[in-house]
């Protein structure tokens, strides 16, 4: 019987911190074995948790991504992979400019001052990265190859600059991509963003808008359902059809794009997007006071409120007219806010009778409503219902009486055959806006030149380097702070040598991050972006971690860069990562941690409290992954008490086994074992956990009450239990094996087998009678019943050489002891 309590030594997880973080920098334990030469045969596997901003210290919503993405590395490891861990920083961004601004300081020390502090954090976490991979997005010799991989993409013509009304937040004094505008407001600072016309840059997303939903089917069942969804919804493809209007007055047609051809007999008016150069053009001298007013008013609102359904339709009146080309009506042409200058062709066909905005502003402004498709459902222009459903064409000219799906498909065709509109695609998503007026990013690698315009800056000048002078410049009215740097800005035309000027843009950090694991593998590689050979060895990622918040943007961005580094002969596959697995985020009493909020919970204050294991068992073991964990719910307490359990399990173990081993006590083991890993290949960490809770469980009561400390299946099961223990907490598995008699790392130790003759359910003896007489005993599991027995003992070969020829006549069977084969002699 041992006493815990006699025993002087005490489970210290801060203790041992120092200790093993030496060990394994010594033994060099999560290396890749081969990083970036001498490449292996499989298996090999590349797990890439989305890397760190670097603002300030780690927080607790770090310490949950990484405690998952680091078991799920450990484990794969552990089961034998020849595993890649990267470790980068994403060091551009707005923080450390806001910060550096205001401390008149220079962004670099604030970042780089807050890295170190962070990747000190992730050694005390023992979270296993390769540290060889790391680099930081700030370092010039990494944004080099984001300025190098800009030019290829410019040379392709997927990189471009127009102007544009884009999202512009007042606060930050930059503009936003789609992505980054939240409600409404900018997703950095809450402040809301205004519509500004400004010349930027571009990458050509919409051109692969159709790869990116096709290629989905690759990640299906791979990446979390809800993230294929969202994607899905933000590329938005709609089919429908083009068609044109005359106008009055104008050599051109109006285009119009609709995903409803089968009503245009019932388009009434045209409504043109108030803030589209369209609008302008057509507006009459009588209208123009009215438009422009209109027009004022809209530049505040963004395009989600536009669009709204509940919001007062509002809008004037262009004073022309155009010609319904099925009906021959002469219709109005209306501008208005509900339409996106930016979507389809920025005007639409208006269907007041099936479509609710529609009817809503035909209302407003006395616009006639026509029926077209009997839905069955009540007159629209009675209820101030549009009827949206499926039925037969009314009022349609030759098309009436047809189904309106098949009317549709017929309507296109006659425009077709008409010249007067064809079918049509249309995609939801924008070209990527990639131009951001800030000092802290990569500059854009173009000279503007009066003679020569655009002009790439040629790869052996890369990298065009930011000016050292960060904290000196101040952003004025939209212009970038590079502009302030005259001495920066002037240069020589690279093609004509003529006086020029450096481009004063800085790129969006997304550009940083939609390609960094691709470097992981040969950090310091000179001769390109990525090394090819280390790609070839290592990607595509097979595991990515992070957070559903980048569903639309990040992982949008870098599924299109890495398809765009696919055609232009780079890259041999199109998918950056094979499997995706989001985490939840850690909140305190139902809402996200803020300083606002005042529910911050400090990091460091839970580790030097816990210890950095109870913290990540406690992250892990709070629910399913993907959930949410309120920190109020939960607490280290509960982990601390299980790892000294532990702990002390592995030193009350006696050097020595003695006897045999206690069978019952093996299964169980065995069981659980084969529960953990079940549980670990499906991403069940929580369940995993329990599972080792359990075993830790059984081999307490085993040394307490049963076989006693020495018997080899206590052994068998505590040097299981920490081998699989340290994928959650790797400190006390570390020490809980050298005090099992083992050398370091228990990570070399490997992942534990559960023993498949184990894994059968416990035996019993059946007694087989033929005809009254025992004539056999056979092991049959416990439960098996009636049938299963029947079925059993007929089938065994042993029975069957015994009965031979004769005819079964009957079989008493009684689960599971006894089996009588009454047969005809
Ligand atoms: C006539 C019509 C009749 C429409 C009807 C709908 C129902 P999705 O599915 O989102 O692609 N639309 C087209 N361009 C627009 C723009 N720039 N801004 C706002 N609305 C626009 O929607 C396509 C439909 O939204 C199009 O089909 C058009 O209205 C409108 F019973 O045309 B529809
Ligand atoms: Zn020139």
């Amino acid at each position: 019987m041992i006493n815990d309590e006699a025993r002087s030594e005490v489970y210290d997880p801060n203790a041992i911190i120092d200790k093993w973080m030496t060990v394994w920098d010594e033994l060099r334990t999560f290396e890749a074995r081969d990083l970036t030469s001498g490449y292996e045969e499989q298996p090999r596997s590349y797990v890439v948790s989305m890397f760190p901003y670097p603002s300030g210290d780690l927080h607790m919503g770090h310490a949950e991504v990484y405690s998952i993405s680091d078991a799920l590395a450990r484990y794969l490891r552990m089961r034998g992979a020849n595993l890649l861990n990267g470790i980068g920083w994403d060091s551009f961004g707005l923080p450390a400019e806001n910060a550096a601004l205001k401390r008149n300081l220079d962004p670099r020390e604030w970042t780089y001052t807050n890295i170190e502090t962070q990747a000190e954090s992730f050694r005390r976490l023992g979270v296993s990265f390769d540290w060889r991979t790391r680099f930081h997005t700030s370092d010039p010799e990494y944004y080099r190859w984001n300025q190098w991989l800009f030019l290829r993409l410019f040379a392709a013509g997927l990189a471009y600059r127009k102007e544009a009304a884009v999202n512009w937040c007042p606060t930050d004094q930059t503009v936003l991509a789609n992505e980054q505008v939240v409600a409404g407001a900018c997703e950095r600072c809450g402040t809301r963003v205004i519509q500004r016309p400004l010349t930027q840059w571009f990458f050509r997303t919409t051109a692969y808008a159709q790869r990116l939903l096709d290629d989905m089917a690759q990640l299906e069942g791979k990446w979390p359902h809800e993230v294929l969804a969202m994607q899905r919804n933000w590329i938005g493809r709609s089919s429908g059809a083009h068609v044109d209007f005359a106008v009055e007055g104008r050599d051109r047609p109006v285009r119009v794009f609709t995903t409803r051809p089968d009503t245009l007999f019932g388009a009434t008016f045209l409504v043109v997007a108030v803030d589209s150069p369209l609008a302008d053009e057509l507006c009459s001298p009588e209208q123009r006071e009215a438009f422009e007013a209109y027009r004022k008013e809209t530049v505040t609102s963004t395009a989600i409120e536009r669009l709204a359904n509940d919001r007062p339709k509002t809008g004037v009146p262009l004073g022309v007219s155009a010609v319904n080309p099925v009906s021959g009506a002469r219709i109005p042409v209306y501008a208005a806010d509900y339409v996106l200058a930016e979507y389809g062709t920025g005007a639409i066909m208006a269907v007041p009778a099936h479509d609710q905005r529609d009817l809503e502003f035909a209302r407003a402004l006395g616009a006639p409503v026509r029926v077209v498709v009997d839905t069955g459902a009540p007159d629209p222009t009675e209820t101030g219902v549009a009827t949206t459903g499926a039925g037969r064409l009314v009022n349609s000219g030759d098309f009436t009486g047809m189904d309106n799906s098949e009317g549709g498909a017929a309507i296109i065709e006659w425009l077709s055959g008409s010249g007067l509109g064809e079918r049509a695609v249309t995609y939801r998503l924008r070209d990527w806006l990639l131009s951001r007026q800030r000092y802290w990013g990569t500059p854009i690698p173009i000279v503007h030149c009066d003679a020569c315009g655009l002009v790439p800056v040629p790869d052996d000048q890369l990298p065009v380097r930011l000016p050292e002078t960060g904290y000196t410049l101040r952003q004025e009215g939209g212009r970038s702070p590079l502009e302030s740097a005259e001495e920066w800005v002037a240069t020589s035309c690279p093609s004509c040598g003529g006086s020029a000027r450096r481009d004063t843009d800085t790129m969006d950090t997304f550009v940083d991050s939609s390609w960094y694991f691709l470097r992981y593998p040969n950090p310091g590689y000179t001769d390109g972006p990525f090394d090819p050979a280390g790609v070839a060895r290592w990607l595509p990622v097979n595991e990515y971690i992070g957070g559903r918040e980048h569903s639309t943007g990040h992982l949008m961005y870098a599924r299109f860069l890495v398809k765009a580094l696919y055609d232009l002969g780079m890259l041999s596959f199109n998918e950056p990562f094979e499997r995706l697995t989001n985490q939840g985020q850690v909140i305190m009493n139902g809402k996200a941690m803020s300083k606002s909020l005042g529910n911050l919970v400090n990091l460091q204050e839970q580790i030097s409290r816990y210890g950095p294991d109870a913290v990540r068992v406690t992250m892990v073991f709070a629910g399913p992954v993907e959930e949410d964990i309120d920190w109020a719910d939960v607490s280290p307490t509960g982990a601390v008490k299980w790892l000294s359990r532990v702990w002390r399990l592995t030193g009350d173990l006696p050097d020595q086994t003695a006897g045999e081993a206690d069978p019952g006590l093996r299964r169980a083991v065995h069981l659980l074992i084969a529960g953990a890993t079940a549980a670990m290949d499906d991403r069940r960490f929580n369940v995993a956990i329990a599972r080792l809770m359990e075993l830790t469980s059984a081999l307490r009561k085993a040394t307490d009450r049963g076989p006693g400390a020495a018997n080899p299946a206590v052994r068998e099961g505590t040097e299981a239990l920490v081998r699989m223990l340290s994928c959650f907490a790797p400190f006390t598995a570390e020490e809980g094996w050298q005090r099992l008699g083992h050398t370091p790392s228990v990570s070399d130790a490997g992942w534990p087998e559960a023993d498949p003759a184990l894994l059968v359910e416990e035996t019993i003896t059946c007694v087989v009678q033929v005809n009254g007489k025992v004539r056999e005993r056979l092991d049959v599991p416990t439960g098996i019943g009636e049938s299963e027995l029947r079925e059993f003992v007929l089938t065994s070969d042993r029975i069957r050489a015994l009965i031979g020829t004769a005819t079964v006549d009957r079989v008493i069977v009684r689960a599971p002891k006894l089996v009588n084969i009454v047969s005809a002699r």
